[in-house]
């Protein structure tokens, strides 16, 4: 694979300056960088989220392609018909169609108009950015929520681990899903131009560190991302018709000893202050059983 290095990505921005995104918002960057991967022609459909409020009130966009705003159930479903008309007009391959929605949105109130366009095979990228919890209207658990996390919904800490949203859309049998991590914009830029070319239904789930829901200084966003990825928590990988594919920044972490330990990720986050030693411990086995999942596929 030719690797991509930070001079190739594109120089053309999509999103106006001044947002009002929170500082050290990890979404606002990988909105950047997905954009910037996918270029002028592409349209947009997002469900309400921190992300609507990126693109400002009604009557402004902040971004220079048209984005269009559904409501929280329907993104998927928005997205066929923007792809069924496309179709019609015989632009479908010309113009590339994205769902972007948060996690709530995605592993909880969107995943039944999401699991039908992916059964159907609808041609387009659904990403969904992952700051585990509903943030905009003040940190909610999700079902993307990890294990131990306080929100004001689990005051005591979150009982169940996080819905596992990768292997329910790769059941869906679809063409392409991926991993991917604010603190890799490279990484992101890849996966989101490898999408682009592909037909069917791509999906892309990428961990957004998020600076008043996760309690940490907004200076540290790209730190705390790294962190997820360098103890084994979230492993950058792809599935390309069903076939596996470490990514680069994550090869090293097959070996357990290059993993940093879980706690110096969980540490940093308020969200986990008073995290119990079972969770710590379930953490580790968690990664372990991980990891021996992904040297298997490698080795197939
Ligand atoms: C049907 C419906 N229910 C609830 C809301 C209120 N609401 C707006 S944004 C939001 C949170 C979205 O969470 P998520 O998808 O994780 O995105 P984030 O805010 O974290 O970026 C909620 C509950 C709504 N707009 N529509
Ligand atoms: S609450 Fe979190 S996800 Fe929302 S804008 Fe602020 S930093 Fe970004
Ligand atoms: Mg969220």
């Amino acid at each position: 694979m030719n690797l991509v290095k930070v001079m190739d990505v594109q120089e053309e921005e999509y999103i106006y300056p001044g947002t009002r995104m929170c500082a050290g918002c990890a979404m606002a960057l990988i909105y950047r960088f997905a954009l910037k991967a996918l270029g002028p022609k592409t349209i947009l459909t997002v469900p309400a989220s921190c992300l609507t409020v990126l693109h400002g009130m009604q009557g402004f966009c902040t971004t220079k392609v048209s984005v269009l705003h559904t409501p929280f159930a329907t993104t998927g479903a928005s997205a066929s018909g923007i792809v069924a008309s496309l179709e019609e007009k015989g632009l479908n391959n010309e113009i590339c169609v994205v769902a972007f929605a948060g996690d709530g949105g995605t592993v909880d109130i969107g995943i039944q108009a999401l699991s039908g366009a992916a059964e159907r095979g609808t041609d387009f990228i659904y990403a969904c950015y992952d700051n585990e919890a509903y943030m905009n209207t003040g940190v909610q658990r999700s079902g993307a929520t990890p294990q131990g996390a306080h929100t004001t919904t689990t005051p005591g800490g979150k009982m169940k681990p996080k819905k596992n949203m990768l292997k329910i859309m790769e059941a869906h049998g679809i063409a392409y899903v991926a991993t991917a991590n604010g603190s890799y914009p490279i990484d992101i830029y890849e996966k989101f131009k490898k999408a682009r070319t592909m037909i069917g239904t791509k999906y892309i789930h990428i961990l957004s560190p998020c600076p008043p829901g996760w309690g940490y200084d907004p200076k540290e966003t790209i730190k705390i991302g790294r962190l997820a990825v360098e103890t084994g928590f979230w492993p950058l990988y792809e599935i390309i018709n069903g076939k596996f594919n470490l990514s680069r920044e994550s090869k090293k972490y097959l070996d357990p000893s290059k993993r940093k330990p879980i706690i110096d990720y969980l540490g940093a986050q308020k969200r986990f202050k008073g995290i119990s030693d079972e969770d710590i411990e379930d953490y580790k086995t968690y990664i372990n059983n991980l990891w021996d999942e992904i040297k298997k596929r490698i080795d197939h």
